[in-house]
């Protein structure tokens, strides 16, 4: 049985990757009106599925655990960019956020004792190294390109090869 406070913790959770799906579904968006940007923007599409799966583990792993998730109320994410580099720095920016959150959370678990939660939340760990991994790998392609258009051509080519398989 989850404690009052491991409950709220978890649903705070469920909130920031919902916000994280949005987000991510904004860039998409974006890219997706952008000339020659077609890959970057099914990164996105993607990347924003993967967080809504994030989201929906944590909400059955609530009610699980005799808890009750709530389907959180969403702000407007950020909708346009100033360019591709910005909205790379965003994504790595949310994602380090992200992670900063689930090891409060891990904290938390251990604080609280609850060896369960504790354990559930490894595996949102590694995802959250691997995710971090990606966003700077990426940044620091575009950081190699600049103002090159065929480094950004390629850049939109082989981004999807960047993506780990679920
Ligand atoms: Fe949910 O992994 Fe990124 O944010």
């Amino acid at each position: 049985m989850l404690s009052k406070t491991i409950q709220e913790a978890l649903n705070n959770q469920v909130k920031l990757e919902a916000a994280s799906s949005h987000a991510y579904l904004a860039m998409a968006n974006w890219a997706d009106i952008q000339p020659g940007l077609d890959n970057v923007a099914e990164y996105f599409f993607q990347q924003s599925d993967e967080e809504r799966v994030h989201m929906l583990k944590l909400m059955r792993f609530i009610n699980e655990r005799g808890g009750f998730a709530f389907v959180p109320t969403l702000e407007q994410p950020i909708i346009t960019f100033k360019g591709i580099k910005s909205m790379f720095e965003d994504f790595l920016k949310h994602e380090i956020v992200v992670s900063i959150s689930i090891n409060e959370l891990v904290d938390l678990a251990l604080k609280e004792k609850d060896y369960a939660t504790h354990n559930f939340l490894q595996w949102y760990v590694s995802e959250q190294i691997e995710e971090e991994k990606s966003a700077r790998v990426l940044n620091d392609k575009l950081e190699m390109i600049g103002e090159d258009k065929s480094g950004l051509y390629l850049f939109d080519r082989d981004i999807m090869m960047t993506r780990q398989r679920p």
